[in-house]
Protein backbone atom coordinates (compact mmCIF):
# COMPACT_ATOMS: atom_id res chain seq x y z
CA UNK A 1 0.00 0.00 0.00
CA UNK A 2 1.42 3.31 -0.91
CA UNK A 3 -1.09 5.50 -1.08
CA UNK A 4 0.06 7.94 1.55
CA UNK A 5 -2.59 11.11 1.65
CA UNK A 6 -5.83 12.45 0.14
CA UNK A 7 -7.41 15.72 0.37
CA UNK A 8 -10.29 16.81 -1.13
CA UNK A 9 -11.28 19.92 1.00
CA UNK A 10 -14.82 18.02 2.27
CA UNK A 11 -15.94 18.60 5.84
CA UNK A 12 -13.45 21.36 6.65
CA UNK A 13 -15.75 24.69 6.99
CA UNK A 14 -18.25 25.98 4.76
CA UNK A 15 -17.47 27.80 1.60
CA UNK A 16 -17.28 31.01 2.56
CA UNK A 17 -14.73 30.18 5.45
CA UNK A 18 -12.13 32.69 4.66
CA UNK A 19 -8.39 33.61 6.04
CA UNK A 20 -8.14 33.11 9.83
CA UNK A 21 -10.65 30.78 10.58
CA UNK A 22 -9.76 28.88 7.03
CA UNK A 23 -5.85 29.47 8.18
CA UNK A 24 -6.51 27.62 11.32
CA UNK A 25 -8.43 24.72 9.88
CA UNK A 26 -6.33 23.88 7.40
CA UNK A 27 -3.27 24.11 9.62
CA UNK A 28 -4.68 21.23 12.10
CA UNK A 29 -4.54 19.22 8.73
CA UNK A 30 -1.60 19.81 6.79
CA UNK A 31 1.95 20.29 8.11
CA UNK A 32 2.67 23.55 7.13
CA UNK A 33 0.54 26.31 5.54
CA UNK A 34 0.93 29.62 4.73
CA UNK A 35 -2.82 30.86 3.84
CA UNK A 36 -3.84 34.30 5.45
CA UNK A 37 -4.98 36.03 4.04
CA UNK A 38 -7.41 35.88 1.08
CA UNK A 39 -7.39 32.41 1.05
CA UNK A 40 -11.08 30.67 0.54
CA UNK A 41 -13.21 27.32 0.42
CA UNK A 42 -15.69 27.52 -2.30
CA UNK A 43 -17.83 25.30 -4.90
CA UNK A 44 -15.65 21.84 -5.69
CA UNK A 45 -14.15 20.35 -8.98
CA UNK A 46 -16.73 20.01 -11.44
CA UNK A 47 -19.49 21.55 -9.06
CA UNK A 48 -19.41 18.57 -6.26
CA UNK A 49 -18.18 19.58 -2.49
CA UNK A 50 -16.05 22.13 -1.95
CA UNK A 51 -12.73 23.00 -3.13
CA UNK A 52 -9.79 25.32 -2.03
CA UNK A 53 -9.19 28.80 -3.91
CA UNK A 54 -5.87 30.43 -3.81
CA UNK A 55 -5.32 34.01 -2.89
CA UNK A 56 -5.47 36.50 -5.75
CA UNK A 57 -2.65 38.12 -5.24
CA UNK A 58 0.08 36.14 -3.29
CA UNK A 59 2.12 33.28 -3.10
CA UNK A 60 0.13 31.11 -0.94
CA UNK A 61 0.53 26.85 -0.33
CA UNK A 62 -0.25 23.97 1.44
CA UNK A 63 2.87 21.55 1.94
CA UNK A 64 2.80 17.61 3.39
CA UNK A 65 5.85 16.02 5.09
CA UNK A 66 6.43 12.43 4.35
CA UNK A 67 9.04 10.14 4.53
CA UNK A 68 11.76 10.23 1.74
CA UNK A 69 10.90 7.84 -1.11
CA UNK A 70 12.90 8.39 -4.60
CA UNK A 71 9.64 8.17 -6.36
CA UNK A 72 6.16 9.80 -5.98
CA UNK A 73 3.37 10.00 -8.06
CA UNK A 74 0.83 12.95 -7.58
CA UNK A 75 -2.86 13.82 -8.46
CA UNK A 76 -4.63 17.17 -8.20
CA UNK A 77 -7.49 18.76 -9.68
CA UNK A 78 -6.28 22.30 -10.76
CA UNK A 79 -8.67 25.41 -12.00
CA UNK A 80 -6.84 27.96 -13.54
CA UNK A 81 -7.29 31.59 -12.22
CA UNK A 82 -9.84 33.87 -13.37
CA UNK A 83 -7.65 35.78 -15.44
CA UNK A 84 -4.13 33.71 -15.90
CA UNK A 85 -0.84 35.67 -14.20
CA UNK A 86 2.76 35.78 -15.15
CA UNK A 87 4.13 32.20 -15.23
CA UNK A 88 3.47 30.52 -11.91
CA UNK A 89 5.08 27.30 -9.94
CA UNK A 90 1.99 25.74 -8.69
CA UNK A 91 3.67 21.70 -7.50
CA UNK A 92 6.74 21.53 -5.71
CA UNK A 93 8.61 17.99 -4.95
CA UNK A 94 11.63 18.68 -2.59
CA UNK A 95 14.30 17.00 -1.19
CA UNK A 96 15.10 18.44 2.28
CA UNK A 97 13.73 21.96 1.90
CA UNK A 98 15.08 22.49 -1.64
CA UNK A 99 12.81 21.55 -4.62
CA UNK A 100 13.84 18.83 -6.82
CA UNK A 101 11.17 18.89 -9.16
CA UNK A 102 8.44 21.53 -9.97
CA UNK A 103 5.52 22.34 -12.07
CA UNK A 104 5.12 25.94 -13.49
CA UNK A 105 2.25 27.14 -15.03
CA UNK A 106 2.78 29.03 -18.08
CA UNK A 107 0.65 31.15 -19.65
CA UNK A 108 -0.05 29.40 -22.90
CA UNK A 109 -1.27 26.96 -20.88
CA UNK A 110 0.94 24.62 -20.89
CA UNK A 111 3.14 23.11 -17.98
CA UNK A 112 7.29 23.18 -17.60
CA UNK A 113 9.05 20.75 -15.82
CA UNK A 114 11.84 22.30 -13.64
CA UNK A 115 14.71 20.41 -11.87
CA UNK A 116 15.74 23.04 -9.27
CA UNK A 117 16.31 26.05 -11.76
CA UNK A 118 16.89 24.20 -14.94
CA UNK A 119 13.95 23.98 -16.99
CA UNK A 120 13.98 20.18 -18.62
CA UNK A 121 10.67 19.92 -20.78
CA UNK A 122 7.35 21.57 -21.74
CA UNK A 123 4.36 19.89 -22.30
CA UNK A 124 2.22 19.49 -25.20
CA UNK A 125 -1.25 20.02 -25.30
CA UNK A 126 -1.51 20.81 -21.65
CA UNK A 127 -4.80 23.08 -22.43
CA UNK A 128 -5.11 24.76 -19.16
CA UNK A 129 -7.23 27.48 -19.25
CA UNK A 130 -8.63 30.49 -16.99
CA UNK A 131 -11.50 29.50 -15.01
CA UNK A 132 -11.30 25.85 -16.42
CA UNK A 133 -10.69 22.57 -14.13
CA UNK A 134 -8.22 20.38 -15.39
CA UNK A 135 -6.77 17.13 -13.86
CA UNK A 136 -2.63 16.94 -13.13
CA UNK A 137 -0.85 14.14 -12.79
CA UNK A 138 2.41 13.94 -12.05
CA UNK A 139 4.88 10.95 -11.57
CA UNK A 140 9.07 11.43 -11.08
CA UNK A 141 11.50 9.23 -9.80
CA UNK A 142 14.68 10.92 -8.52
CA UNK A 143 18.16 9.95 -9.68
CA UNK A 144 21.26 11.67 -10.63
CA UNK A 145 21.09 10.49 -13.94
CA UNK A 146 18.50 7.84 -14.64
CA UNK A 147 15.26 10.61 -13.34
CA UNK A 148 12.17 10.40 -14.77
CA UNK A 149 9.12 13.05 -15.17
CA UNK A 150 5.98 12.49 -16.35
CA UNK A 151 2.90 14.53 -16.62
CA UNK A 152 -0.70 13.88 -17.39
CA UNK A 153 -3.22 16.07 -18.12
CA UNK A 154 -6.89 15.10 -17.94
CA UNK A 155 -5.31 11.26 -18.41
CA UNK A 156 -3.24 11.97 -21.63
CA UNK A 157 0.31 12.01 -21.16
CA UNK A 158 1.27 15.49 -22.26
CA UNK A 159 5.36 15.26 -21.03
CA UNK A 160 8.08 12.17 -20.14
CA UNK A 161 11.27 12.73 -19.49
CA UNK A 162 13.80 10.20 -18.78
CA UNK A 163 17.59 9.68 -18.32
CA UNK A 164 17.52 13.28 -16.57
CA UNK A 165 19.02 14.24 -13.43
CA UNK A 166 15.98 14.79 -11.10
CA UNK A 167 18.24 14.75 -8.06
CA UNK A 168 19.07 18.58 -8.40
CA UNK A 169 20.27 19.38 -4.90
CA UNK A 170 22.24 15.82 -4.60
CA UNK A 171 19.93 14.00 -1.62
CA UNK A 172 18.29 11.66 -3.81
CA UNK A 173 14.53 11.29 -2.50
CA UNK A 174 12.04 13.69 -1.84
CA UNK A 175 10.07 14.52 1.32
CA UNK A 176 7.52 17.18 1.25
CA UNK A 177 5.11 17.95 -1.05
CA UNK A 178 3.95 21.80 -2.06
CA UNK A 179 0.77 22.77 -3.49
CA UNK A 180 1.01 26.41 -4.42
CA UNK A 181 -0.44 29.66 -6.48
CA UNK A 182 0.21 33.24 -6.47
CA UNK A 183 -3.56 33.44 -8.18
CA UNK A 184 -7.16 32.55 -7.54
CA UNK A 185 -6.76 29.50 -8.83
CA UNK A 186 -8.38 26.66 -7.24
CA UNK A 187 -7.32 23.16 -6.08
CA UNK A 188 -9.14 19.72 -5.17
CA UNK A 189 -9.33 16.21 -5.44
CA UNK A 190 -5.65 15.29 -4.34
CA UNK A 191 -3.87 11.74 -4.10
CA UNK A 192 -0.33 11.30 -3.26
CA UNK A 193 1.11 7.44 -3.61
CA UNK A 194 4.83 6.47 -2.89
CA UNK A 195 6.07 3.60 -5.26
CA UNK A 196 6.15 1.38 -2.61
CA UNK A 197 3.68 -2.00 -1.80
CA UNK A 198 1.69 -3.97 -3.96
CA UNK A 199 -1.17 -1.30 -5.14
CA UNK A 200 -1.65 2.26 -5.80
CA UNK A 201 2.10 2.87 -6.89
CA UNK A 202 1.48 4.47 -10.03
CA UNK A 203 -1.11 6.95 -11.76
CA UNK A 204 -4.74 6.69 -10.00
CA UNK A 205 -5.95 8.23 -12.97
CA UNK A 206 -8.79 11.24 -12.60
CA UNK A 207 -10.19 10.76 -8.98
CA UNK A 208 -12.51 12.59 -6.64
CA UNK A 209 -12.27 13.08 -3.19
CA UNK A 210 -15.37 12.63 -1.66
CA UNK A 211 -16.00 13.27 2.45
CA UNK A 212 -18.10 11.42 5.21
CA UNK A 213 -18.87 12.58 8.37
CA UNK A 214 -20.34 10.69 11.57
CA UNK A 215 -23.73 10.61 11.95
CA UNK A 216 -24.15 8.52 14.88
CA UNK A 217 -22.72 6.38 17.68
CA UNK A 218 -22.08 2.78 17.16
CA UNK A 219 -21.72 0.24 19.23
CA UNK A 220 -18.31 1.54 21.53
CA UNK A 221 -18.45 4.61 23.51
CA UNK A 222 -15.98 4.18 25.79
CA UNK A 223 -14.57 7.37 25.42
CA UNK A 224 -15.85 10.11 27.80
CA UNK A 225 -17.83 12.91 26.12
CA UNK A 226 -17.44 16.99 27.02
CA UNK A 227 -21.23 16.33 27.37
CA UNK A 228 -23.86 14.73 27.98
CA UNK A 229 -25.60 14.21 24.20
CA UNK A 230 -24.51 11.77 21.43
CA UNK A 231 -21.18 11.28 21.46
CA UNK A 232 -20.89 11.92 17.36
CA UNK A 233 -22.40 15.23 17.81
CA UNK A 234 -19.11 16.47 19.48
CA UNK A 235 -16.88 15.67 16.57
CA UNK A 236 -19.03 16.31 13.30
CA UNK A 237 -18.55 20.27 13.17
CA UNK A 238 -16.95 21.92 10.97
CA UNK A 239 -14.96 23.85 11.22
CA UNK A 240 -13.44 22.02 14.31
CA UNK A 241 -14.06 23.91 17.42
CA UNK A 242 -11.53 22.56 19.80
CA UNK A 243 -12.09 22.35 22.77
CA UNK A 244 -16.04 23.31 22.88
CA UNK A 245 -16.56 19.99 22.33
CA UNK A 246 -14.80 16.69 22.44
CA UNK A 247 -14.35 13.35 23.50
CA UNK A 248 -11.31 11.65 25.39
CA UNK A 249 -9.52 8.64 26.65
CA UNK A 250 -7.56 8.14 29.78
CA UNK A 251 -8.24 4.46 29.45
CA UNK A 252 -5.68 2.25 26.99
CA UNK A 253 -7.91 0.11 24.81
CA UNK A 254 -10.92 2.06 25.20
CA UNK A 255 -12.51 2.46 21.48
CA UNK A 256 -15.50 5.08 20.37
CA UNK A 257 -17.30 4.09 17.27
CA UNK A 258 -19.57 5.70 15.06
CA UNK A 259 -21.76 5.24 11.77
CA UNK A 260 -21.20 7.42 8.84
CA UNK A 261 -22.48 8.92 5.81
CA UNK A 262 -22.50 6.83 3.17
CA UNK A 263 -20.71 6.60 -0.23
CA UNK A 264 -22.14 6.61 -3.68
CA UNK A 265 -23.05 2.71 -4.36
CA UNK A 266 -22.30 3.45 -8.51
CA UNK A 267 -18.33 5.01 -6.81
CA UNK A 268 -15.23 2.78 -7.50
CA UNK A 269 -13.07 2.98 -4.10
CA UNK A 270 -9.69 3.48 -4.00
CA UNK A 271 -9.04 4.00 -0.46
CA UNK A 272 -10.23 5.65 2.91
CA UNK A 273 -8.33 8.38 4.63
CA UNK A 274 -9.49 8.93 8.36
CA UNK A 275 -8.69 11.98 9.81
CA UNK A 276 -9.16 12.92 13.43
CA UNK A 277 -8.23 16.36 14.97
CA UNK A 278 -6.39 15.09 18.44
CA UNK A 279 -4.36 16.57 20.87
CA UNK A 280 -2.68 15.52 24.41
CA UNK A 281 -3.62 17.03 27.76
CA UNK A 282 -0.77 15.42 29.65
CA UNK A 283 3.01 14.81 28.94
CA UNK A 284 2.78 11.36 28.33
CA UNK A 285 3.03 9.37 25.63
CA UNK A 286 0.12 8.44 23.98
CA UNK A 287 -1.11 6.79 20.58
CA UNK A 288 -4.41 6.96 18.15
CA UNK A 289 -5.38 3.57 16.08
CA UNK A 290 -8.51 4.25 13.92
CA UNK A 291 -10.66 1.28 14.43
CA UNK A 292 -12.34 -0.28 11.74
CA UNK A 293 -15.44 -2.80 12.73
CA UNK A 294 -16.27 -4.57 9.36
CA UNK A 295 -18.79 -7.12 9.29
CA UNK A 296 -18.18 -8.10 12.68
CA UNK A 297 -14.01 -7.92 10.89
CA UNK A 298 -11.90 -5.69 13.49
CA UNK A 299 -9.08 -3.87 12.06
CA UNK A 300 -7.07 -1.37 14.60
CA UNK A 301 -5.08 1.03 12.07
CA UNK A 302 -1.81 2.99 12.66
CA UNK A 303 -2.58 6.62 12.38
CA UNK A 304 1.45 6.54 12.10
CA UNK A 305 2.10 9.10 15.15
CA UNK A 306 2.94 8.91 18.22
CA UNK A 307 2.08 11.70 20.83
CA UNK A 308 3.89 13.18 23.57
CA UNK A 309 3.62 16.17 25.67
CA UNK A 310 0.76 18.97 25.59
CA UNK A 311 0.16 19.65 21.74
CA UNK A 312 -2.52 22.02 19.84
CA UNK A 313 -5.04 19.96 17.76
CA UNK A 314 -3.53 18.71 14.65
CA UNK A 315 -5.16 15.83 12.44
CA UNK A 316 -3.62 11.99 13.31
CA UNK A 317 -4.61 10.20 10.11
CA UNK A 318 -4.79 7.20 8.65
CA UNK A 319 -4.76 5.32 4.87
CA UNK A 320 -7.02 1.73 4.61
CA UNK A 321 -6.97 0.98 0.50
CA UNK A 322 -8.39 -3.34 1.70
CA UNK A 323 -11.42 -3.74 3.58
CA UNK A 324 -10.68 -5.92 6.57
CA UNK A 325 -13.85 -8.46 5.72
CA UNK A 326 -13.19 -9.19 2.58
CA UNK A 327 -9.27 -8.65 2.32
CA UNK A 328 -9.75 -6.88 -1.06
CA UNK A 329 -10.62 -3.14 -1.75
CA UNK A 330 -12.99 -1.69 -0.23
CA UNK A 331 -16.74 -1.46 -1.82
CA UNK A 332 -18.94 1.20 -1.62
CA UNK A 333 -21.28 -0.87 0.33
CA UNK A 334 -18.29 -2.61 2.60
CA UNK A 335 -18.18 0.86 3.55
CA UNK A 336 -21.80 1.66 4.14
CA UNK A 337 -22.22 -1.67 6.18
CA UNK A 338 -18.77 -0.56 8.39
CA UNK A 339 -18.15 1.24 11.39
CA UNK A 340 -15.32 3.52 12.27
CA UNK A 341 -13.83 4.88 15.55
CA UNK A 342 -10.73 5.17 17.09
CA UNK A 343 -9.19 3.59 19.78
CA UNK A 344 -6.54 5.02 22.62
CA UNK A 345 -3.27 2.77 22.38
CA1 LIG B 1 -13.54 18.68 -3.00
CA1 LIG C 1 -15.67 19.09 18.34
Amino acid sequence: MALRWIEGFENIGPTNITSGALQDALAAKWDTTFLWPLCELTTGRNGYGTSFQFSPRLDRYLEQIFDSQDTWIVGFGCRGAVVFPADQYILDLKGADNPQVRLKRIASGELQAWTGGTLVGTTVGAGLAESQWSYIQVKTYIHDTAGTIEIRVDDAVVLTLSGIDTDTYGVGTVSKIRFWADSDARLDDIYICDSTGASHNDFLGQCRVVGLQLDGDGMLSQWEASGAASHYTYLNETPIDGDAGYIQAQVSGDADMFSTTLVNPSFDVLGLQFNAATRTLSAQRWDLHYRIDSNGTIENLSSGHTYSAFRDYHTNFGISVVDPDTGVAWTPAGINNATFGVKAV
